[in-house]
């Protein structure tokens, strides 16, 4: 038997350079090699508030991405996670098996939530459970996401640790996360200490996948960087956040090491560098954007591959789940 991935993507906007360089691209290399379920997990973003007319056309939208960056839904699965129930019934048993001082440890409840902590939804609280929920409930053993993810992959082992000694079972594996590439972690263009992110209010701090290239252009024109040339040294580019993001992103995208990178633009100036970056990032974004908004136009047919993988990712779900419920004793009707 092969090894199974799952991983996930919140439909809470566009999809930009960062879920595409940390996530999407190494699903993408993966799928030869894993049986892969790829989810828009809807149910996490409604942790912050979505509008729902948006919800549902962000849905189809990041289904779009990863279709157009070359998932192949014959080959994986691919759907949206509300339509499989049991992502939500392993999510309560697990709420009552991890504990409160492990989410206290969360940091990205903490960046989220914020100086408004008392106003967060219950859900972004709980919202690591229902992750170890999506992914054992088909007992992944491999998630490959950004190094945002991986604290939450560890509270993930932590659970299904929790579990199999609680019950006296060996039922759940503990997920090992892949964390692959040259841009795990790929930060805004306008301030090098924040990650990119889809709901950051100023469209300029990420590129999206869609952006043509006039907006790539500028976007990267207008990054922000420093007034000093591209250093040599690893160890002098990462004292520099914005210079080390660009570098990284360039690197990323041409598949090369980051010293590779670095050899070949010490020394030079920003405007040299960013010019090459555009020419880059605009031949690997360009056919990808487009593909996306052909799709985008082609609902029914990203509607029936949602639903489609809904059904067979249901069929693996539900019995796994079905059996962790008598694990922890549920009576069968
Ligand atoms: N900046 C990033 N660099 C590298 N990887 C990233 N990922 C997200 N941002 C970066 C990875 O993309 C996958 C899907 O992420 P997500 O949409 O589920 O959640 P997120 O991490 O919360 O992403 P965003 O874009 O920041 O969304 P919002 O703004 O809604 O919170 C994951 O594998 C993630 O690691």
């Amino acid at each position: 038997m092969k090894n199974r991935i799952f991983s996930g993507v919140q439909p809470t906007g566009n999809l930009h350079l960062g879920n595409y360089l940390g996530a999407i691209r190494n699903w993408v290399r993966l799928q030869k090699d894993f049986d892969c379920i790829f989810c828009m997990v809807d149910m996490h973003a409604i942790t912050v508030w979505q509008d729902p007319k948006e919800l549902t056309s962000n849905t189809r939208m990041v289904t779009a991405g990863l279709l157009a960056a070359g998932i192949d839904p014959r080959n994986c699965i691919v759907f949206n996670q509300s339509q499989v129930f049991a992502h939500a019934q392993l999510a309560w048993i697990f709420n009552c098996v991890a504990r409160l001082g492990w989410l206290n440890r969360m940091t990205q409840f903490k960046e989220k939530a914020g100086k408004q902590r008392e106003n967060a939804s219950v859900g972004l609280y709980a919202y690591p459970n229902l992750m170890a929920a999506d992914i054992l409930a088909y007992k992944a053993t491999h998630v490959p996401v950004g190094e945002d993810q991986k604290q939450h992959l560890e509270l993930t082992r932590d659970i299904a640790q929790k579990f199999n000694n609680d019950f006296g079972v060996e039922f759940f594996p503990l997920p090992e996360p892949q964390i692959l590439g040259e841009a795990t972690r790929v930060m805004s263009l306008r301030d090098g200490s924040k990650k990119m992110s889809k709901s950051e209010p100023s469209d300029y701090s990420r590129i999206n996948l869609t952006d043509g290239p006039d907006l790539i252009a500028d976007k990267i024109r207008k990054a922000r960087t420093d007034p000093h040339p591209l250093p040599d040294s690893i160890a002098e580019l990462e004292k520099r956040p914005e210079a080390d993001n660009l570098l990284g992103i360039y690197a990323a995208l041409a598949d090369m090491g980051r010293e590779q990178a670095l050899a070949r633009f010490a020394g030079a100036q920003f405007s040299d560098f960013k010019a090459q970056l555009t020419d880059l990032a605009v031949a690997s974004l360009g056919p990808i954007g487009e593909e996306m908004q052909r799709l985008v136009r082609d609902t029914s047919h990203v509607d029936k591959v949602l639903r489609e993988g809904a059904e067979r990712a249901n069929a693996l779900a539900e019995p796994i789940v079905r059996q962790a419920m008598e694990i922890v004793g549920f009576l069968k009707a």
